[in-house]
């Protein structure tokens, strides 16, 4: 904070003239009250504290550009582990769209299928996410037949629908913090795979598996170019192991594995197959086979019937003679939690720290689970109050994508926080198609199916739903939650499906409109959403409003986005809006008639900056001008 210290009586006389003369274009004037109307915003603001990113992912295989990965998933994560989006990879490539809050400074791109994962800035572009070798042969079973392996997809038994996507973002129950810089991410539903295709010990050992008197080799292999083989079996003392790293079991699942011996010599040759129990180190035997013939290699599946964190151990042995045994494509129903910062260079590392039964939990990602927030001035086109406790929704998007990444459908949730309002108001949502950046959205043919409890498509509005026409009528307690208006409530929720026809978009932004109850057309929206079709065009560039006076809602027009200075709805000559949106995990609401510059200091230099200062103002208030609810 600045202070202005009046340390001469001409300071002091200076702010006495200052003040009687009315002049408030100071803005750091602490003793001033700030006022919403002065706030000087840059032009090109467009009132959003969100950020918008885009990120092009190809997938590489030792420096080269590799479609290895097609068909299975690449997650967008971020900090706490929570998945911003998931997109199968076709042809090679995935582009993701995302949204961040204030104070993310990492994002994290995961193979469940490779279990590899890359951690960014969400500024980058781009990432060559290589996944060094050919580790991949099989996804495993694929139930519905929509070309996504049931490991990765959300709904195995629906063709329909390969994924399920929260916005903002869902913190996983079990999750890694970014301290463990591993690049191996604890997630339900991922394998734990070993094909030994690098064709190199130290490559795997790199990543903890354990090698004792066993190599890879590129002869005799049971498949692909390269399998793993043991020294010579002629010593019941002597054996020939590989250990895996540590691997979290959920009791669910498989361990998938093939083996034989090269030929039969000698007189007895064994593989038994242990699990390593932490932090006993017991080992438990879960396989075991006694070879009679040569060159015959055996598929072998174990159920995993145990859960927690163990290491699953290959031990061959035999006597006389020089049978070898091999190995090869492991896939285990389970998820490394080896700590590979800690690796000995021999494939011994320990587990990772928050791992084990259980999982850590994130310490520098901000807050918990978010919820996208709208706030509403309602006296448009009349400036209001500024104390944007009007109408607060928290909301929250799900939304499923089939296996070609087209969004099929999902669910909206709404939560009313408070209706600081006398005017009684609806809610509305419009949907639309948007480009891949989201720079551009269309007007798309009225095919949105809407369905829930009281929710219906808007008659008036293509592709839009009404949640109600009447918050009052809808609340079960006429609640405001502001300290006036009445009493307080716990904030109801609403929620409805959507189904969106297949092919129509991969792209999906929803923008929010509030009605007048006894005028639906007397609408106000977000800064810069432009009208509904229904809106009351005569209301534009009335009284406090500058908006454009008309639009054009034509099916497959499109529009830049977001709309910012004279191209922008919902302003004023200032640029100053009725409502505006941020991702948080709670907002403590203005006190009915205080200014959200006094709720929240830090909004002032956030606005006048264009967003570029304060990112996280929201998260901060003044207790002093915040009304904590009552219920
Ligand atoms: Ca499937
Ligand atoms: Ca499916
Ligand atoms: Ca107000």
């Amino acid at each position: 904070m600045k202070h202005i210290r009046p340390n001469s009586l001409a300071t002091v006389l200076f702010l006495i003239v200052f003040v009687i003369g009315g002049c408030r274009k100071e803005s750091n004037n602490p003793n001033l009250k700030p006022d919403f109307k002065e706030l000087k915003i840059p032009e090109g603001f467009n009132w959003s504290a969100i950020t918008s990113y885009t990120l092009k992912v190809d997938v590489f295989v030792d420096g080269a550009k590799t479609d290895k990965l097609d068909g299975s998933p690449l997650d967008l994560l971020d900090g706490s582990g929570a998945r911003l989006d998931r997109l199968t990879v076709i042809d090679g490539s995935v582009e993701f769209f995302f949204r961040l809050p204030s104070g993310v400074d990492m994002v994290r791109v995961y193979s469940p299928g490779a279990n590899r994962s890359y951690d960014i800035e969400p500024g980058a572009a781009y990432l060559e996410f290589d996944v060094s070798y050919q580790q991949l042969k099989s996804f495993g079973p694929d139930s519905d037949g929509d070309g996504i392996a049931d490991a990765f997809d959300d709904f195995p038994n629906d063709a329909s629908k390969a994924y399920n996507i929260a916005y903002p973002a869902v913190k996983p129950q079990n999750s890694i913090a970014y301290g463990d810089m591993n690049h191996i991410l604890k997630q339900s539903n991922s394998l734990v795979t070993q094909t030994f295709e690098s064709g190199s010990r130290n490559a795997e050992q790199a990543l903890c598996w354990q090698f004792f008197s066993t190599n890879i080799v590129g002869a005799e292999t049971i498949s692909g170019q390269f399998s793993m083989r043991t020294g010579q079996m002629s010593s019941l003392s002597n054996t020939h192991d590989l250990i895996s790293p540590w691997i979290e079991f959920d009791g669910s699942g498989t361990i998938d594995f093939k083996h034989k011996i090269n030929n039969f010599s000698g007189s007895s040759k064994f593989l038994d197959v242990k699990v390593i129990n932490f932090p006993e180190l017991t080992e438990t035997l879960i396989y075991t086979y006694t070879y009679s013939n040569g060159n015959l290699s055996q598929t072998v599946s174990v159920p995993v019937t145990f859960s927690g964190v163990h290491q699953i151990k290959w031990v061959f042995y035999g006597s006389g003679g020089n049978s070898r045994g091999f190995l090869d494509d492991i896939v285990i129903s389970g998820t490394s939690v080896a700590d590979i910062s800690s690796n000995t260079g021999s494939g011994v590392c320990s587990v990772q720290t928050g791992g084990g039964g259980g999982g850590g939990s994130s310490s520098n990602y901000p807050g918990g689970n978010n919820y996208y927030f709208q706030i509403f001035e309602d006296l448009w086109p009349s400036r209001g109050d500024y104390d944007f406790n009007d109408m607060v929704l928290a909301n929250r998007v799900t939304f499923n994508r089939n296996a070609q990444n087209f969004v099929v459908g999902g669910s909206v949730e709404t939560k009313v926080m408070a209706v600081g309002a006398s005017i009684e108001s609806g809610i509305g949502m419009e949907f639309f198609k948007a480009n891949s950046n989201h720079t551009q959205l269309t007007y798309f043919t009225n095919s949105v199916i809407f369905s829930g409890n009281g929710v219906a498509a808007d008659p008036d509005v293509a592709n839009a739903v009404r949640l109600f026409d009447n918050v009052r009528d809808w609340q079960s307690v006429p609640y405001s939650n502001t300290g006036g208006l009445g009493p307080d409530g716990a904030p109801q929720t609403i929620s409805y499906d959507f189904t969106i026809p297949s092919g129509t978009l991969q792209h999906l932004e929803i923008l929010v409109y509030l009605f007048r109850s006894d005028n639906p057309q007397w609408q106000v929206r977000t800064f810069g959403s432009p009208p509904t079709s229904h809106a009351d065009m005569g209301l534009f560039g009335t009284i406090d409003d500058q908006s454009p006076l008309s639009w054009d809602w034509d099916v497959n027009s499109s529009f830049a986005f977001p709309r910012t200075g004279q191209n922008a709805f919902y302003r004023t000559e200032n640029n100053h809006p009725w409502s505006i949106e941020f991702i948080a995990t709670e907002f403590k609401v203005p006190f009915e008639k205080k200014s959200i510059l006094m709720a929240y200091p830090q909004f002032r230099d956030w606005a006048e900056s264009g967003g570029s200062v304060n990112t996280g103002w929201y998260n901060n208030p003044d207790n002093a001008h915040i009304y904590i609810p009552n219920y």
